[in-house]
């Protein structure tokens, strides 16, 4: 789904412009960036050692949890009789909603069932360190208490209750990250607001509402500059995340530069790459899939949904297996990345039980093998992952990235980690090693019995029990010097 709405000459203006002012890569120890812009960034001014020092917890974190909810969990996908097609929270979009009958979902919002002390126990149980909630999704509606926009839960809903503030209280209690998903472009509620084009929206500005229409800069000025200044006061030492998305060309490096001014207010803060106005961030975000060799230099974070949708939709059962999202998790991080994985609260607030039961089972898995994941850098291999197919291209013609899922690997200073997923006969093979091999066992084994390593010309060998300890991933260490 990459229909970013930019025009070729607004993309032409913008290369053109990055062409003529494009500053050196690294000047002295500062990374330069985004240096065209009148607002300086924080990524444009740390040192490389500030920076380490704010990406530090993130780096290590490498598994959050993303939370898609809130009023589109009520149609949960079907809009009069019909299910709409696409991913639920977009629903207002794609099924051309008009703004005051989405408006009247919230005096249905209810969600009693919701108990920020189970959502955040369920993340630490499915070992993750971070959670992103969506603060306000593209319909424009906050889930949190906004003195400066009155379609928020607080005042529009009979709930009455702030989710955030509840989030950040137990966070705080169960030592969870917190961090705000805020759509800062896209608002179909809010005059002004951008919209992404969908269906026969044919008007220049992909409205389908007459009262969606207005003046972006008012809308950034009075709704979404204010509401982001609630989320980065009200919640105490949180977000130490803001999660932007789907910029448009409305988003100028002037507008841009406002955020970012406010953004600069709070040193510690991780902000990703979709704010737009040419702001690089400091996260990547791939989207639904995860890069062939990451991002070498920059940080990033896969997100992706357990199965077709991010918000709620009642008939949407395509659930991926724990085996699918625990190589995941072990491919993005033998590649240096995090995994932002999501989960769909519906309209009462439960999440569900496929959902619950597959965190369950990773987290499982974690609890034993969690120090081949956390803190850990990237593989010291790279062939394990795949290979470029010289037949197949992929969508944007270069040639089609192959995985194959034997093994991967992370690595610390004094270690190399191989989580198996298929287990060889015998023992494990490598050609070659960058490092000296002290001794070896496998991670799951309590009583980290020394497997017998056997260095030739051809490499190095260790031996293996005949079984598997786990059916998705046994981890073998190998302690280096
Ligand atoms: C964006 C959101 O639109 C989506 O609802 C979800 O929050 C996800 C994490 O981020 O995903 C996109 C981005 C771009 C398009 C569609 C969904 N697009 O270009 O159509």
């Amino acid at each position: 789904m990459k229909t970013y709405r930019c025009t070729v000459a607004a993309v032409a203006l913008l290369l053109a412009s990055h062409a003529l002012h494009s500053p050196a890569q690294t000047e002295g120890h500062r990374i330069a960036t985004n240096q065209d812009h009148s607002v300086a960034a924080i990524q444009d001014t740390e040192t490389a050692a500030q920076r380490d020092a704010r990406m530090a917890w993130w780096r290590e974190a490498r598994f959050g949890m993303f939370i898609h909810w809130g009023l589109y969990s009520i149609p949960a996908g079907t809009w009069n009789g019909k299910q709409i097609p696409g991913i639920g929270e977009w629903i207002m979009n794609s099924a051309s909603i008009p703004v005051a009958d989405y408006k009247a979902l919230a005096s249905q919002f209810n969600p009693t069932a919701f108990s920020a002390h189970d959502i955040v126990a369920l993340a630490k149980a499915a070992g993750m360190k971070y959670i992103v909630i969506t603060a306000k999704h593209h319909d424009g509606f906050a889930m949190f208490d906004s003195k400066a926009d009155p379609f928020n839960i607080v005042a529009a809903t009979p709930f009455h209750r702030d989710p955030l503030r509840e989030l950040a209280e137990e966070c705080r209690k169960q030592g969870v990250k917190l961090g705000f998903y805020y759509s800062q472009d896209q608002d179909w509620t809010a005059p002004g607001g951008a919209a992404y084009k969908r269906g026969n929206h044919d008007r220049p500005n992909h409205h389908w509402d007459p009262s969606q229409d207005g003046d972006f800069a008012s809308y950034l000025h009075t709704k979404a500059i204010p509401q982001m200044k609630e989320l980065l006061t009200n919640y105490g030492d949180f977000p130490v995340v803001i999660w932007f998305d789907t910029p448009t060309p409305d988003m100028t490096p002037a507008l841009a530069g406002e955020i970012v001014a406010l953004l600069n207010q709070h040193p510690n803060l991780i902000w990703n790459n979709r704010l737009g106005g040419g702001y690089k961030g400091d996260t990547e975000t791939p989207e639904q899939f995860i890069p062939a060799q990451g991002y070498p230099g920059r940080d990033w974070e896969a997100c992706m949904t357990m199965n077709d949708t991010w918000g709620y939709k009642s008939y949407d059962t395509n659930f991926k297996s724990t085996e699918t999202l625990l190589r995941n998790l072990i491919d993005i991080a033998s590649k240096g990345g995090n995994y932002l994985l999501n989960i769909g609260p519906d309209s009462k607030g439960n999440v569900p039980p496929a959902e619950i039961e597959r965190l369950q089972q990773v987290g499982k898995w974690l609890a034993v093998n969690g120090e081949a994941i956390y803190g850990t850098h990237a593989t010291l291999f790279g062939s394990e992952a795949g290979s470029f197919s010289t037949a197949e291209k992929d969508k944007e013609g270069k040639p089609k990235f192959i995985p194959t899922w034997n093994w991967r690997s992370t690595t610390t200073d004094d270690a190399i980690y191989i989580e198996l997923f298929s287990w060889p006969k015998g023992s494990f093979h490598l050609d070659k090693l960058p490092r000296t091999v002290t001794s070896a066992y496998l991670l799951a084994d309590k009583s980290k019995k020394p497997l017998k390593i056997t260095n030739s010309a051809g490499g190095i060998d260790i031996a293996l029990p005949v079984q598997a300890l786990d059916p998705i991933a046994t981890v073998l260490v190998l302690k280096t010097k």
